[in-house]
């Protein structure tokens, strides 16, 4: 069988991930291997904590503590939460494993000795009032294309594009905030991308169009065009893997090197044999999932590691990119104040359900989008609620007090069964697609099929007549089946996205374990000891006004 490794971004820990994160890359990497094992495919889904980095580094300096002990300690708080928001990792790992380290250096020697590491010396910008070598987010400063203010020596936060500490305007330390910033020489080591761009290239061309996210494909084609340069791999700073290369020991991996190789650290952490199976096989599909600040690292730089190592590891065939998420018009930042944590959101409404639905309807898809009061409030209350929630708990109720007259063996109106088994194959196909919001839609309406099903026919009236009426006793069993089957369907689709509701819902046909595709078809029994209690609830004026209070 075909194996999968479906992948989600590496979230840094040196901040609790928030809502807009979550929603562009674990959230949507969970549903889609969710979904995948509903069909019953062979896949893993490899997630883990991306430890390394200057920010971790500059809180650990600014906080007096150990880097190592803080990583390790954010780490283990992440992964609790993901825990909580039900995400079905089938490893959690992170970057700073043994594992890790040996494969990073295993794809660093073979990079060196087939010529793709070059020395280039550099003038790096120094801080003297901390004594110490500023890379990437050690120093802000405005930047030479947007204009925007915050932003940092790697990257531009605003714009997306690529920088170097030099070309910051005004540039400060961001450890004492002193403009008291040298640039001092010293040799680091790169990636040669330009001799590998013809390789990049070709991978692109066989997999981009058909399966990347439009934004990745346009990205990546704009670097080709301007043409593939070096891209600095070492950092004269502490916190990371040490480069095993004489001369450079006391230098460290740039982090977007070694997290990448952390997909590959962490399935090994996982499986220390398993790991291979999926790595090195041809037959391997990779997708991968993440913000469209992640493009350029997963579309060019990670794989043109993988090619120039000549080490046969797998390549990564889909790339699917979100834009970005807003909370309320605005960008999410925790300095000002704008938006909620993941810890946050749990705080103030504990079921990782409500937040899962609500985001994946905001899923910022194909263009950024944007999370309110009201959009929440309306996903909650109005779809989840209102309709999902509505039509399973009426449904269970009306069959369990008129249990003497419903007939489970009564066949449903084929109209019926042929519109839902339509909406089955757009869901699928959206989900293929990897249009996962849209593939939520089709849920809903498959619960709106029931609920109109329901107003329309009025099958409480039925169960009144059919005390003195044959006919009516019929009628109503063959719709209640009807409407006993769209429940039911209901609950096993959603449950790649909620799935603590989903397996709540299947209890009462007696299914007590995650579903698979193949329990649409069979027939729904309502276990008819189960009391029906409402299925979700509505959110409280104080949760609302909680909400509010984030933006
Ligand atoms: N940690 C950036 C981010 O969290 C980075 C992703 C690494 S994926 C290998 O958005
Ligand atoms: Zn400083």
């Amino acid at each position: 069988m075909e194996k999968t490794i479906v992948t989600s971004a590496l979230p840094y820990i040196n901040a609790t991930p928030h809502l807009g994160n979550f929603v562009g890359s674990v959230l949507p990497a969970d549903i889609y291997a969710n979904y995948l094992r509903m069909k019953g495919e062979d896949v893993i889904f490899i997630c883990g904590s991306d430890m390394h980095g200057t920010p971790i580094e500059v809180r650990a300096i600014k906080e007096k503590v150990n880097t190592e002990e803080l990583a390790e300690s954010l780490h283990k708080k992440a992964k609790e939460l993901f825990q909580k928001f039900n995400c079905n990792f089938t490893y959690y790992g992170d970057t700073n494993s043994d594992q890790n380290m040996e494969i990073t250096y295993q794809i660093f020697d073979a990079l060196d000795k087939n010529g793709y590491i070059k020395e280039v010396q550099k003038e790096l910008p120094y801080c003297n009032s901390d004594g110490i070598f500023l890379a990437d987010r050690f120093i802000e400063g405005k930047c030479p294309v947007c204009g925007y203010e915050a932003a940092r020596g790697d990257q531009c936060d605003k714009c997306s594009s690529l920088l170097e500490p030099k070309m910051l305007i005004e540039p400060h330390c961001t450890i004492c905030g002193k403009k008291e910033i040298v640039f001092k020489k010293t040799t680091n080591l790169a990636l040669d991308l330009k001799k590998l761009q013809p390789q990049i290239e070709a991978f692109f061309e066989k997999n981009a169009k058909a399966n990347w996210s439009k934004n990745a494909v346009n990205e990546a084609q704009k670097y080709f065009n301007e043409g593939l340069k070096y891209r600095d791999i070492s950092r004269n700073t502490k916190w990371g893997f040490s480069i095993p290369k004489k001369g450079f020991e006391d230098q460290v991996f740039y982090v977007w090197f070694d997290a990448p190789i952390g997909y590959i650290g962490i399935t090994k952490e996982w499986d220390d044999l398993k790991w291979k199976e999926y790595w090195l096989s041809p037959d391997t599909r990779i997708i991968q999932f993440m913000g469209k600040d992640n493009i350029v690292f997963h579309t060019i730089i990670f794989p043109g590691m993988l090619i120039g190592s000549g080490l046969g590891y797998t390549l990564p065939k889909t790339i699917k990119s979100y834009e970005f998420l807003n909370w309320e018009g605005k960008k999410f930042s925790k300095s000002r104040h704008i938006g909620m944590d993941m810890e946050e959101a749990l705080n103030i409404v504990q079921d990782p359900d409500y937040w899962r639905f609500a985001l994946v309807l905001s899923a910022p898809e194909n263009s950024d989008t944007d999370f309110t009061e009201t959009g929440f409030v309306e996903a909650v209350n109005k779809i989840m609620n209102g309709k999902i929630g509505n039509l399973c708990q009426r449904v269970f109720t009306l069959i369990n007090a008129n249990k003497r007259m419903f007939d489970a063996k009564a066949t449903p109106d084929p109209e019926i069964s042929s519109r839902l088994d339509a909406l089955v194959n757009e869901y699928t196909s959206y989900f293929d697609k990897l249009e996962l919001r849209e593939a939520l839609r089709v849920v809903i309406e498959m619960s709106d099929l029931g609920n109109s099903l329901m107003s329309e026919k009025e099958p409480w009236l039925l169960a009144k007549a059919a005390n003195y009426d044959n006919k009516a006793a019929a009628e109503f069993s063959v719709i209640m089946n009807a409407l006993l089957k769209v429940a039911y369907t209901v609950s096993i689709l959603m449950y790649p996205f909620i799935p603590n509701s989903s397996l709540r819902i299947l209890k009462y046909f007696g299914i007590n374990r995650a579903p698979v595709f193949a329990d649409i078809s069979s027939r729904p029994e309502l276990d008819p000891t189960l009391e029906p209690k409402p299925i979700f609830e509505k959110l409280t004026d104080a949760q609302i006004s909680k909400f509010r209070n984030f933006s």
